[in-house]
């Protein structure tokens, strides 16, 4: 089988997610997982950084709820490193509806609608580095050996 690249993606911890206090719980699978945090913070959304994040959402029906709930608390957002991370991350986040997203599956295992769905997750290298870009300057990345990095 083949080994991955290497690749960065962007999680954010979604507002309903800090509000119920499931920081914890959701990073500590991703670290389980061996992915490698190489930048995070607590951070308020602001309605323009909202809307060119969602940009490809606009006009659906569920657009303008999605931008209230993003800006509505505080998200935790960290950029996740590994083999493969950007696919990693979206099988351990789940289907977006997580009424059907599998058990095991964060959005599976902890919640229950659709908009405040815990995680957002960057769903291609492309989209990967803009969403990147949109949240972290450079200077907030960090470099350093996991335990374990010759997997991850
Ligand atoms: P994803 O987060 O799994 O990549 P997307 O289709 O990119 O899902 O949608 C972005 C976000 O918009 C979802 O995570 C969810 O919060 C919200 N969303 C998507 N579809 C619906 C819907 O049909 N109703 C309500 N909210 C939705
Ligand atoms: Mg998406």
């Amino acid at each position: 089988m083949a080994e991955g690249t290497v690749e960065r993606t962007l999680v954010l911890v979604k507002p309903d997610g800090v509000r119920r206090g499931l920081v914890g719980e959701i990073v500590g699978r991703f670290e389980k997982k061996q992915l490698r945090i190489v930048a995070a913070k607590l951070t308020m959304v602001t309605t323009t950084t909202a809307e060119t994040h969602y940009a490809e959402h606009k006009g659906k029906p569920f657009y303008p709820g999605l931008v209230t709930h993003i800006t509505s608390a505080p998200v935790f957002a960290l950029v996740l490193e590994g083999k493969s991370a950007i696919t990693i991350v979206r099988a351990i986040t789940g289907a977006t509806n997580p009424q059907t997203a599998a058990p095991g599956t964060i959005r599976g295992d902890l919640a229950l609608g659709v908009t405040p769905n815990l995680i957002h997750a960057s769903d291609s290298p492309t989209s990967a580095e803009r969403e990147i870009a949109l949240f972290f300057e450079p200077s907030e990345f960090s470099q350093y050996d996991r335990v374990g990095a010759e997997y991850a």
